[in-house]
């Protein structure tokens, strides 16, 4: 920190909004969209944000010690730089008492949620995963005693609701801003799942008054380096260690009924629409998909980061084989796919930001199936080769082997049982862990070889 620089205060930014939204989680992605679209809303000085941090309690001490305030840098050959004020107040994960009373609000009306795809803790099927010892803990304490300290996402969904529930606090909706097909009903699942092992009389009450949204959320956010904090405090005098960087591009669509009141985000660019699934499918497979695959790939290559991934010409033929097999099954004009494409090619290849390969390569485990398996299992079904797709798989494969950096992921346990033994033992069980078949295990050998650079013979 230079000597010059002082600290934002809530000075800096509009004054502190009336709490009607409570968050979980609290990561640089969300500060950059969710937060960022009700900041921009006509109605964002009725609309403040409660956050609490998820797994980790990053920013928890910072975005207190300037009043909940930060600063948001849109990286572009002309960067922008603003103060963002929508998040009224900040709390750790743990702080149970702070969120059951939010819940309890009737004023509160959204409950949203960023917390990753491993944060839902579900099984492959979508259900509440029952056999994880966090869940099991959960339910448990729930049951024991309703106002116990919980630590899943369902977990503190259904804190809540029961919070909220003996308050007569009224109606509240669910809007997931995570990167999961059909985010909606995923929260509905696993919140009743949920509640039902807790509180057989939960259910009803969740039928009357609990609604969900679907929502396909985009903007690329990697982590803020020290450099970034640099360059604010150069632009704009202001030292902010909980300063996020972001894209100039973001995307929001939402779908299904809201329970009650919410900000007007479509007048900050969200899109209301009867279906998101075309939204979900378009960026998933082509956006995230192509992030899986550079990630696993990219550092067999020497490439750390997605600028220098995409600019490899062996890794954007890869990405454009993957785009081909993928973008063919997506329902949307022809020439909507390629201008997506075009637009995702320089998104990548933005000189300004700097986002590291290690970032997506995380939790491959949950990710994969999400964003690759759909499309591999249509192509073989069809009778088509899926090369494309099983590339990935064959990278993750080289990943799970420790060809490159290690991930957290959340079946870390699992994915190091993938990676032991023989190439031919890890390519069948990774096969079989994302629920391909058989059948493909010599494809993906010899992909293997591809992207290693290594071979059986
Ligand atoms: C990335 C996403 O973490 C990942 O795996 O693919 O965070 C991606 O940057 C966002 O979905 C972009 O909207």
């Amino acid at each position: 920190m230079s000597e010059a620089a002082r600290r934002l205060t809530r000075a800096d930014g509009r004054p502190r909004a009336p709490v009607r939204i409570l968050h979980l989680g609290l990561g640089n992605f969300v500060r950059a969209h969710m937060c960022w679209y009700t900041e921009h809303a006509p109605d964002a000085g009725m609309w403040g944000i409660a956050a609490f941090s998820g797994r980790t309690a990053t920013h928890v001490e910072d975005l207190r010690g300037q009043g909940e305030v930060y600063s948001l840098l849109a990286q572009s050959r002309a960067p922008s730089l603003e103060v963002v004020s929508s998040v009224a107040g900040v709390h750790a994960a743990d702080d149970m008492a702070a969120w059951r009373a939010y819940a309890s609000d009737p004023a509160v009306s959204l409950i949203t949620s960023s917390i990753t795809e491993a944060g839902y803790v579900r099984t492959g099927a979508g259900d509440l995963d029952e056999s994880l010892e966090q869940v099991r803990a959960d339910v448990a304490a729930l049951r024991a005693d309703s106002e116990a300290p919980v630590a899943t996402a369902p977990g503190k969904f259904v804190s809540a609701l029961v919070a909220r529930r003996s308050a007569g606090g009224g109606p509240i909706t669910f809007v997931p801003c995570d990167n999961v097909v059909g985010s909606g009903a995923m929260v509905r699942t696993v919140v009743t799942q949920m509640a039902a092992l807790v509180d057989p009389t939960l259910g009803s009450w969740i039928d009357d008054n609990v609604a969900v949204i679907s929502s396909m959320v985009d903007r690329i956010t990697p982590a803020t380096r020290d450099a970034d904090i640099a360059q604010v405090e150069a632009m704009a005098g202001w030292h902010d260690p909980a300063l996020v960087v972001t894209e100039a591009f973001s995307e929001w669509v939402l779908a299904g009924e809201f329970a009650g009141p919410r900000p007007a985000w479509e007048e900050a660019g969200a899109r209301v629409v009867a279906d998101v699934t075309p939204f979900e499918d378009r960026k998933l497979w082509l956006l995230n998909g192509a992030h899986s695959l550079m990630a696993y790939t990219g550092p067999l290559r020497g490439r750390m980061t997605v600028g220098e991934a995409i600019a490899d010409p062996v890794i954007a033929s890869w990405v454009d084989q993957w785009w081909d097999e993928a973008g063919a099954r997506l329902d949307m004009a022809s020439q909507d796919v390629t201008a997506y494409r075009s637009a995702l090619l320089d998104r990548f290849a933005n000189p300004a930001m700097k986002d590291p390969l290690s970032r997506i390569a995380a939790d491959g485990s949950q990710k994969i199936p999400i964003r690759l398996i759909p499309t591999i299992r249509a192509d073989l079904a069809a009778g088509r080769d899926a090369r494309a797709g099983l590339r990935g798989v064959a990278a993750w494969v080289a990943h799970v082997r420790g060809l490159s950096t290690p991930v957290a992921d959340a079946r870390q346990e699992e994915v190091v049982a993938l990676g032991e033994g023989t190439w031919e033992e890890s390519v069948a069980k990774v096969v079989s862990f994302m629920g391909l078949p058989s059948e493909v295990v010599p494809v993906v050998m010899e992909l293997v070889e591809e992207v290693t650079g290594r071979t059986s013979r």
